[in-house]
């Protein structure tokens, strides 16, 4: 492996050196999984529009927000640095370029259609739950940004999402959910400590299950997760514990 360094960009919160973000926790899993050496620049929230067009990212997005985390740059030696934002290109280059541990196991397809499960039956469940409860995570002109910006990306008033009166019928639309994914993973061949791999090894999709289930913990309802690590006998609070040799924040100590 050449020798090389690489920088993940990741939005800072209030509680120091903790990524939130659910899909930074995709590249991050991937890295401590692989175990690459990485710093993080922690960045505040408003400032991803104008730090990662700074370092050549290229915008996710046609609309606002157009840049987005995660982002890496990852320095090799004696060849130009590698600049690349979306999780999903970037897992595709890290598995690329450091083939093993695999994030695959030899069938990308299968995994994609793991993660369109976890994105159907869950993942889409939860987003207005967490949204209005993230600005607690943020402060100063971080917090202000988000409260001016989530409308005009999600079309709806934060206050809106999960008012009062829908609570508890949102929540049993997401347990339905968890149900609906459990008996997706019933219906998989898979090892005993993993959803979405036959090996003693994880797979990507385990990694974007563990990346939603870390969000929803820190920026979601308050005392969610533990509702949810009593729902179906424990196994989501298990698996969950599982990935905690990859939950390391960062490899090497983090920049700010
Ligand atoms: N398709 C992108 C989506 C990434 C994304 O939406 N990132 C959010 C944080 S989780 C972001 O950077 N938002 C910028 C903002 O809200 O201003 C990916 O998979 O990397």
């Amino acid at each position: 492996m050449p020798s090389h360094l690489i920088t993940l960009y990741d939005i800072q919160c209030k509680l120091d050196s903790t990524a939130w973000s659910p899909h930074t926790w995709r590249t991050r899993f991937i890295l401590n999984y692989k175990k690459l050496p990485y710093q993080t620049t922690w960045m505040p929230l408003p400032d991803v529009q104008t730090v990662l067009p700074a370092v050549g990212v290229l915008p996710t997005r046609a609309a606002v927000p157009h840049y987005t985390v995660p982002a890496i740059v990852d320095e090799l030696e004696g060849s130009p640095a590698v600049v690349m934002s979306d999780s999903g290109l970037i897992a595709d280059y890290l598995e690329r370029t450091y083939p093993e541990p695999s994030i695959y196991h030899g069938a990308k397809a299968l995994q994609t259609e793991h993660m369109g499960a976890v994105s159907q039956h869950v993942l889409s469940r939860m987003g207005f739950m967490v949204f209005p409860n993230t600005p607690r995570l943020l402060e100063g002109r971080e917090r202000e940004y988000y409260l001016n910006t989530r409308k005009g990306i999600f079309g709806v008033e934060l206050d809106d999402m999960f008012p009062e009166e829908r609570q508890e019928e949102m929540w049993a639309n997401l347990k339905e959910g968890f149900a609906a994914l459990g008996a997706y993973i019933d219906g998989i061949e898979h090892s005993e400590q993993w959803f979405f791999s036959k090996t003693s090894e994880p797979g990507y999709a385990d990694f974007v299950l563990g990346a939603t289930m870390i969000w929803f913990k820190l920026s979601g309802p308050e005392k969610g997760w533990e509702r949810i690590s009593e729902w179906d006998g424990g196994k989501w609070a298990r698996f969950f514990r599982n990935l905690e040799p990859y939950t390391a924040s960062s490899v090497i100590d983090s920049s700010s």
